[in-house]
């Protein structure tokens, strides 16, 4: 739980998504502070995780290339993949999401830098359920042209993905209390840094698996939200 300092502009709820833009200027503004030598000692735990802030969330959408069989989601981009994610609990599917289409992806960017500290640094929010899931492969990128991908099996069904986003069931949403950002609690695909030999990134690439199943205009991966779990303000 890196981004305590960030947190500590935030002033409460962040459930509003349509405040995200401007709460992320006036945070940006004040959290410079020495708050952060005190958090990051503190990662790993699951039950004293402080609320964070909206820079921990997707903050721009840099690039949108829709496959076929897209179209949902997309007459409220970039609002849609910005905030927490919206699963309704217990594991249900959101419905608050963008759909890439068949091998489609989208890049996007943080007002914050993702950095490799203790455990996944990022999260990945599709919505999956119980037996249905649309898998994708995630990147990143310091300068948003040298990618690095982590491996991904999208077919692998009896090892269920590994290394694959669109997997694993989402319990965090705006209004229920579970922390988005911690990897504990928040469900979501986890990625870590480690696992690429990085130690920071500004830009997160999600693609299509193609692997999917795709009909109308919902089909492949679709994308609620992205969650910075270890991160530090940008220079
Ligand atoms: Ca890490
Ligand atoms: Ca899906
Ligand atoms: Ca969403």
């Amino acid at each position: 739980m890196i981004l305590l300092l960030l947190a500590c502009t935030s002033g409460g709820s962040s459930s509003d998504k349509a405040d995200s833009g401007s709460v992320d200027t006036a945070a940006d503004t004040s959290v410079d502070t020495d708050t952060d030598t005190s958090v990051d000692t503190d990662s790993g735990d699951s039950g004293d995780t402080a609320p964070v802030g909206p820079d921990a969330f997707v903050d721009d959408v840099v690039s949108y290339t829709p496959g076929d069989f897209a179209g949902f989601g997309q007459d409220r981009l970039p609002e849609i993949v910005y905030g927490p994610p919206d699963a309704p609990g217990g594991g249900g599917a959101s419905t608050d999401v963008l759909t890439l289409g068949q091998e489609g992806e989208i890049v996007v960017t943080f007002d914050v830098a993702i950095v490799d500290g203790e455990g996944p640094d990022l999260l990945v929010f599709e919505n999956p359920f119980t037996g249905w899931y649309e898998t994708g492969y995630v990147a990143v990128s310091e300068d948003g042209e040298a990618w690095h991908e982590w491996p991904c099996d999208p077919t692998d069904v009896a090892g269920l993905y590994p290394g694959c986003a669109g997997v694993a069931l989402v319990y965090a949403s705006a209004d229920n209390g579970v922390d988005p950002t911690d990897p504990a609690a928040a469900g979501g695909d986890a990625f870590d840094l480690a696992d690429l030999g990085l130690t920071r990134a500004r830009y997160v690439r999600v693609r299509d698996s193609g692997a999917n199943t795709y009909a109308g205009t919902s089909g492949g991966f679709d994308l609620d939200a992205m969650a910075v779990v270890n991160g530090e303000p940008l220079e």
